[in-house]
C-alpha cells in the first residue's frame, strides 16, 4: 500500500479527492492518498502546488516523486531541500484551455472587434479586418502549450512562427532558437504570444529592444509569465503607439495591485491568472500514471531540468 500526501492545498482537496481515488483504482494502484501527513518518512509521492503545505522536502526520505499540479515550477524548482524527482503538470484540460483563451484573444485584436462591441457614437465604420493568412503570430515558447496553440493558429489559417530554447522542426510552422533566433522569430510579428517558463534567461524577454522588433500597432498576450516582460518599456510602448494592445493574464506580483499603471490603461487587457486551469479529473490520471510509472521503474513523464528551471 503506497502512501500519498496532497500537499496542494486544503482548499483543493474535495475537488480532487474523488478523481484521485478513481484514477488509483482504475490503474490498480493500492494507495492511501490524504491532505494529512503524520508521517513524512512515510510518504512514498507528493502531490503539490504551490502555497501548500510543504516548504522543507527534507523529512520525506522515502518520497519517490514530487508531483506537482501547476505547468510552471519555478516556486518549486530551486527550492534547496528538494533531491526528489520533480514532475510538472502537461494536462490535456489545461492545454485546452489555453488554447481556448490564446485563441479568443487573438481573433479579438485580428478582427478588431472593440470598435464594434464598444461603439458609444454609433460609428459605422466598414473596414475589413485582414484576414488571418495576412496576419503572422510569434509565439515564444514552443513547448506544451505553445505547440498546441501554435497548431491551433495554423489551422485557422494565421502564418505562425515560433521560438524556443532548442531546434524544433514541426510541420508548418517557422522555428528559430536560442538568442540568434529571437530577433528573426519577432521581426515584424503583427501578434505575439508569451508561452515560456520563468526562469533566469527568459525574464525580462520582451523589453525596450525586442519590442521595437515586431511590426508597428502589434499586439502583445502574456498567458505565460509577468516575468517575461518589462513592464516599463510594455507601458511605453503601448503609450508611444507602437503596440496596439496588450492582454495580460499574468504578473510580477498576482493579484495584481489596485495602483498599477496596467489597470487603468485603455489598451491594457488584465484577466486574472485564468487562462489556463489544471482540471482534477484529467490531471488526476496524469499524476497516477507518472505514480505507476515510478513503480514500475519506467521514466517519469514531465520530469524538470532543475539546472534549467523547467
Ligand atoms: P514547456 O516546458 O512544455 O515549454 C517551455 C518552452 O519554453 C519550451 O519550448 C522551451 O524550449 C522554451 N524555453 C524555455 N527556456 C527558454 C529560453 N531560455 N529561451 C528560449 N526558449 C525557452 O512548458 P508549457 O508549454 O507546459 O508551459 C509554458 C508556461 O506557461 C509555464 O511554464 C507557465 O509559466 C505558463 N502557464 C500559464 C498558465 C496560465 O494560466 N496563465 C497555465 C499553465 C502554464 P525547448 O522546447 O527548446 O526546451
Ligand atoms: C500553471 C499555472 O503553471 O496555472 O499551471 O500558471
Amino acid at each position: 500500500m503506497l502512501t500519498l500526501y496532497f500537499a496542494a492545498g486544503r482548499a483543493r482537496w474535495p475537488a480532487y479527492e474523488a478523481p484521485l481515488r478513481k484514477a488509483l483504482a482504475e490503474a490498480g494502484i493500492a494507495a492511501e492518498v490524504s491532505p494529512d501527513c503524520a508521517d513524512p518518512a512515510a510518504v512514498d509521492y507528493i502531490i503539490f502546488a504551490p502555497g501548500g503545505e510543504i516548504e522543507d522536502f527534507s523529512p520525506f526520505t522515502r518520497c519517490k516523486a514530487v508531483l506537482n499540479l501547476w505547468a510552471g515550477v519555478e516556486k518549486i524548482v530551486g527550492n534547496p531541500t528538494l533531491t526528489q524527482p520533480l514532475c510538472r503538470m502537461v494536462d490535456p484540460a489545461l492545454t485546452a484551455g489555453m488554447v481556448e483563451w490564446v485563441l479568443g484573444h487573438t481573433l479579438r485584436h485580428h478582427l478588431g472587434m472593440d470598435r464594434h462591441i464598444i461603439n458609444p457614437t454609433h460609428e459605422w465604420d466598414p473596414t475589413s479586418p485582414p484576414i488571418a493568412t495576412e496576419r503572422p503570430v510569434t509565439i515564444l515558447g514552443l513547448g506544451a502549450l505553445g505547440q498546441a496553440c501554435a497548431g491551433a493558429l495554423q489551422t485557422l489559417g494565421f502564418p505562425v512562427t515560433g521560438w524556443g530554447r532548442t531546434p524544433k522542426e514541426i510541420a508548418g510552422l517557422r522555428c528559430y532558437h536560442g538568442a540568434s533566433g529571437l530577433k528573426t522569430a519577432l521581426t515584424q510579428a503583427q501578434i505575439v504570444v508569451l508561452l515560456l517558463p520563468n526562469t533566469p534567461e527568459t525574464q525580462n524577454i520582451l523589453n525596450v529592444e525586442s519590442l521595437d522588433w515586431l511590426a508597428d500597432g502589434a499586439f502583445v498576450l502574456n498567458p505565460g509569465r509577468g516575468h517575461l516582460i518589462d513592464d516599463d518599456a510594455l507601458l511605453a510602448a503601448l503609450d508611444a503607439g507602437k503596440l496596439g494592445h496588450a492582454t495580460l493574464d499574468v504578473f510580477r506580483t498576482e493579484p495584481l495591485p489596485q495602483d498599477h499603471r496596467f489597470w487603468a490603461h485603455p489598451r491594457v487587457t488584465v484577466t486574472p491568472h485564468i487562462a489556463a486551469e489544471t482540471r482534477p479529473v484529467s490531471a488526476s490520471r496524469v499524476v497516477v500514471e507518472n505514480i505507476r510509472r515510478a513503480q514500475a521503474g519506467e521514466p517519469l513523464l514531465h520530469l524538470v531540468d532543475r539546472l534549467r528551471g523547467y
